[in-house]
Parts: C-alpha cells; sequence; structure tokens
C-alpha cells in the first residue's frame, strides 16, 4: 500500500471484470493506481482481496479520486460502453483541470470517441478512446491496447501503457493509432475479424463433426495439430482445449450440451454495418454476424426442424478422411485469410475518410500479442505492408498469393462437400464467391447497370469509349450520351 501523501501515476473508474484487472496490472508493473468505483463495494472487494500485489490509493468518491492522481492526471474509464461512459466523462471533466487526460478503454462506438472527443477537448480537457483487447485474462496479465486521441497525450501516456500490454519479441502491444476515433474504430474492426475467426474455425468444426463423423476429442486433436502450423493462433489453440473438455455434470462433451445459439455484444455488428456505409465488402465479417443471428433465431429454426424443410439427396462423405480433413484445415486458412484482408481494407477507408493516417503494420505488429486474434500470421502480414504500404488488397500480396495457390482446390472441394452434405458453411462460401468476385475478368454489374438504365435512366458507362450513356428503352431503343 502507499505512503500518506504519495500520488497516483494513473487511475481506473470501474471496477467489474475489466477495470479491476486492469488496475491491478498497473499494481504489478510497479505503477501507483487510484481506484474508483461507483458502487463502493467493488472498490473494497479489490483491494481487499489483491491490495497486495502493488500500491493503490481507493477513493469512494470521483473528487478524492481525481486528487489522489499526479499531473497531469490520467485516469482509464472502464465502465459499461453508452450513456454510463458519458456519465463519468462529464463527471471527471467537471472535477479534473486543464491538460488532465481522460481515457476511454470500454469498448465505445467510434463515432461517439469523436464526439466525446470535442466535446471534452473543448473544455480544454484531453481525451483518447482507447481499444482494448484481450478479454479479463489479457486485462490482467497484458492486453493488446489501441489508443486514438491526439498526438500528445500518447506522449504521456504511452509509458504507461506499455508498462501492462502483452509483449512480444520485446516490443509491447500497444501504439498511437491516431487521431479521435482511429483507436476504437481499429479496436471494433479487430473484433469483426474476431467474428470471422470464430465463425471458420466453427464451420470447420461442423464439416469435421457431421461431415467426417469425428467426436469432439478427435476434433480437438486435429486442433492441437493446426495449432503448430499456419494456423498457430489464440483462437485454435482454446478450441482444441474447448472440445476436449466434458461436461462435469453428465460426462458428455461439454460442447454438446451447450445450447447452440450464439450472443454478441454489437462490436461485430458495427464493423459490419460500417463496411456497409463505406461501399467496403466485409463479407466474412457480416456472415459471421449473420450466422450469430440466426442461430439465435430459436422459433424460426424449431419451425424449420419440425416442418422439416426438404433437404434433397445428401450422399454421405465418399472421399478420404485424411485427406478431407487436410482440405478443410485449408479452407479455413483461406477463408480466414480473406476475412483479415477485408477488415484491413476497412481500416484503410475508414482512416482515409477521416483522414487518421493509420499504418496497418503498427495492427500486424500490436496484435501479434494479448488480443483474441492473435496469430503467427500476423508477422506475414506484417512483412506484407512492409514490402508494400499500399497493397491494393492483403491478398495480393506475393507470400499469401503463394499460399492461395496451395489453398485454393482443397477450399473448392470443401465448398462443394458443405454443399452436397446439406452443411452450412456460410463464411467458407461466401469468402469464396468474393475470392472469384475479385478475380473475375467480367461482374454481372454490367447486366445491373443496364436494368438500372431500363428502370430508372440511371445511364451507364461503356467499355470502348468515354461518357455517360442511355438508351431509349421505352421508345425508339436509341442511344444518349448524357455526359461527356
Ligand atoms: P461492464 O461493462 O459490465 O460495466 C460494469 C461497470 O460499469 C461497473 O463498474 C459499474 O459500476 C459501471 N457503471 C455502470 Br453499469 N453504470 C455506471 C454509471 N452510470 N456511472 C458509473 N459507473 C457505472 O464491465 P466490464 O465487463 O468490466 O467491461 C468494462 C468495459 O470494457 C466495457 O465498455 C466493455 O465493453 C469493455 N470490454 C470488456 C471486455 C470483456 O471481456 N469483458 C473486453 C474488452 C472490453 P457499479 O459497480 O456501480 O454498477
Amino acid at each position: 500500500m502507499t505512503k500518506k501523501n504519495d500520488l497516483a501515476q494513473i487511475g481506473v473508474v470501474g471496477l467489474a471484470v475489466m477495470g479491476s484487472n486492469l488496475a491491478r496490472n498497473f499494481a504489478r508493473n510497479g505503477n501507483t493506481v487510484a481506484v474508483y468505483n461507483r458502487s463502493p463495494e467493488k472498490t473494497r472487494a479489490l483491494i481487499s482481496e489483491h491490495g497486495s500485489e502493488g500500491n493503490f490509493i481507493p477513493s469512494e468518491t470521483v473528487e478524492d479520486f481525481v486528487a489522489s492522481l499526479e499531473r497531469p492526471r490520467k485516469a482509464i474509464i472502464m465502465v459499461k460502453a453508452g450513456a454510463a461512459t458519458d456519465a463519468v466523462i462529464n463527471q471527471l471533466v467537471e472535477a479534473m483541470d486543464e491538460g488532465d487526460i481522460i481515457i476511454d478503454g470500454g469498448n465505445a462506438l467510434y463515432t461517439d470517441t469523436i464526439r466525446r472527443e470535442k466535446e471534452v477537448a473543448a473544455k480544454g480537457r484531453h481525451f483518447v478512446g482507447a481499444g482494448i483487447s484481450g478479454g479479463e485474462e489479457g486485462a490482467l496479465n497484458g492486453p493488446s491496447i489501441m489508443p486514438g486521441g491526439p498526438a500528445e497525450s500518447w506522449e504521456t501516456l504511452g509509458p504507461i501503457l506499455e508498462s501492462i500490454a502483452a509483449k512480444v519479441d520485446g516490443v509491447p502491444c500497444v501504439t498511437h493509432i491516431g487521431p479521435d476515433g482511429a483507436g476504437h474504430f481499429v479496436k471494433m474492426v479487430h473484433n469483426g475479424i474476431e467474428y470471422a475467426d470464430m465463425q471458420v474455425i466453427g464451420e470447420a468444426y461442423q464439416l469435421l463433426r457431421y461431415g467426417a463423423g469425428m467426436e469432439p476429442a478427435e476434433i480437438a486433436e486435429t486442433f492441437k495439430e493446426w495449432n503448430s502450423g499456419d494456423l498457430d493462433s489464440y483462437l485454435i489453440e482454446i478450441t482444441a482445449e474447448v472440445l476436449a473438455q466434458t461436461d462435469p455434470d453428465t460426462g458428455r462433451p461439454l460442447v454438446d450440451v451447450i445450447v447452440d445459439a450464439a450472443g454478441q455484444k454489437g462490436t461485430g455488428r458495427w464493423t459490419a454495418i460500417n463496411g456497409l456505409e463505406l461501399g467496403v465488402p466485409v463479407t466474412a465479417i457480416a456472415e459471421a454476424v449473420f450466422a450469430r443471428a440466426l442461430s439465435s433465431s430459436a422459433q424460426q429454426r424449431q419451425a424449420a426442424q419440425e416442418g422439416e424443410l426438404p433437404s434433397g439427396d445428401l450422399p454421405a462423405l465418399d472421399v478420404d478422411r485424411a485427406a478431407f480433413i487436410e482440405d478443410v484445415r485449408r479452407a479455413l486458412y483461406a477463408s480466414k485469410l480473406i476475412a483479415y484482408s477485408q477488415g484491413f481494407d476497412e481500416i484503410k477507408a475508414g482512416s482515409d475518410q477521416f483522414d487518421w493516417n493509420v499504418d496497418p503494420r503498427d495492427l500486424a505488429t500490436i496484435w501479434r500479442g494479448g488480443c483474441i486474434i492473435r496469430a503467427k500470421f500476423l508477422d506475414r502480414i506484417r512483412e506484407a505492408y512492409d514490402n508494400n504500404a499500399d497493397l491494393p488488397a492483403l491478398i495480393l500480396d506475393p507470400y499469401f498469393k503463394n499460399e492461395l495457390a496451395g489453398l485454393i482446390d482443397p477450399w473448392r472441394r470443401v465448398v462443394v462437400a458443405a454443399t452436397r452434405l446439406g452443411l452450412p458453411a456460410p463464411v467458407f462460401s461466401s469468402s469464396l464467391s468474393y475470392y472469384d468476385s475479385l478475380r473475375a475478368k467480367r461482374l454481372p454489374a454490367a447486366l445491373i447497370q443496364a436494368q438500372r438504365d431500363y428502370f430508372g435512366a440511371h445511364t451507364f458507362h461503356r467499355v470502348d469509349k468515354p461518357g455517360v450513356y442511355h438508351l431509349e428503352w421505352s421508345g425508339d431503343r436509341s442511344l444518349t450520351r448524357t455526359e461527356n
């Protein structure tokens, strides 16, 4: 515990699971931490259970909390995103002075962060929206942190955030992402990629389980093997553990006693909505969000099962099992590549729209540790952008193109197999369509343009000469050049 007149280098407001773990992480790394929670019981519980882990200064009012901070004061808010965050910001702005820094470490929508930064800056305080990934375990032992806000706040905050971030090869998984909402934007897309990553793992499991007829424990072994290759990642690692787990009550595989309705808190949905708004096809992410929604449509699913929607002929899997397992691994890898490629496209589009200047290499670096999508292949992504900062798409990097050459045939076979087996694989199959759309010399968009011109005189461009054209569909079918 601290001496009476010590001041804290950092403060944490909101001591539910994330806030209390983050406060402990700060304290364990040699920082004196001021802590405050609306209900004082949580503050008292933190001190009584973990007070010996480092230097904490607990307060039961916002005023005492602010007074216990060293200047410029730095306070991280870890409360429920939305109205609670606004309430706490207002209290802190009131109690703080010019130049003090308020950091929102919750999962805020980036547009809220942009608004909040303006409001807080107008009152002479600094505001930093920081995405924090890694869940409760990461918060305690080293998260990946994505701070936005003014560059000058980063100068002050950088060292203290580096002290608690995960480290990979000695490099802390935190860096200044860009101004105002850049940090929360990038965290949103990170979560969108996480949705897609989890879904493709789910689709691989579904195919092995109900296509190849493997038991969860056997699939756990397969995932363990996969984790030592290209797919080496946190999510594959925990999937192997989850599938090996039995239910303490019944002894059955745990995955079999869990209701198959996936929850969501909104960041995946935001990523998909933002992709639609920016016109960036984040199909893998959107399909993953829809897949969760479909899984939770209990009534419809039950009606569809009771009404026994026709399945058509479903022949059993007629290929060599070992070959099928390897094909599924490659299809998973390919679909995952598409998800990341699309996520990086969305970040580039957001960065361009808001003039954030986000460097994709930074993300490939700070996502290597601490966060949920940490994966070995982020090193390859970093190399791809090192080699060409203006890559038109991640999958067009020479290394990934070469990888895809070895993945494409198995990927097609798996999508065909899933279709023939009647097993849903929405991200595997839509990612393949996305890939083939990008490759296509001609898309049916020409036909769509003609249809639009037919019913709405929306005009079209020609492949052979400049200008904008309209055909008199309901008249003499003559062609008019409407613009040069
Ligand atoms: P919760 O999101 O469950 O929020 C609970 C905290 O918010 C408590 O400290 C509660 O105080 C406080 N709070 C509320 Br609710 N309304 C308040 C108000 N009007 N004024 C002041 N405090 C208020 O906590 P969490 O799961 O620890 O997450 C914290 C943040 O971190 C969230 O934004 C979350 O999205 C984000 N996040 C969570 C994870 C994760 O894995 N859980 C991962 C990454 C980011 P009380 O004790 O007085 O009710």
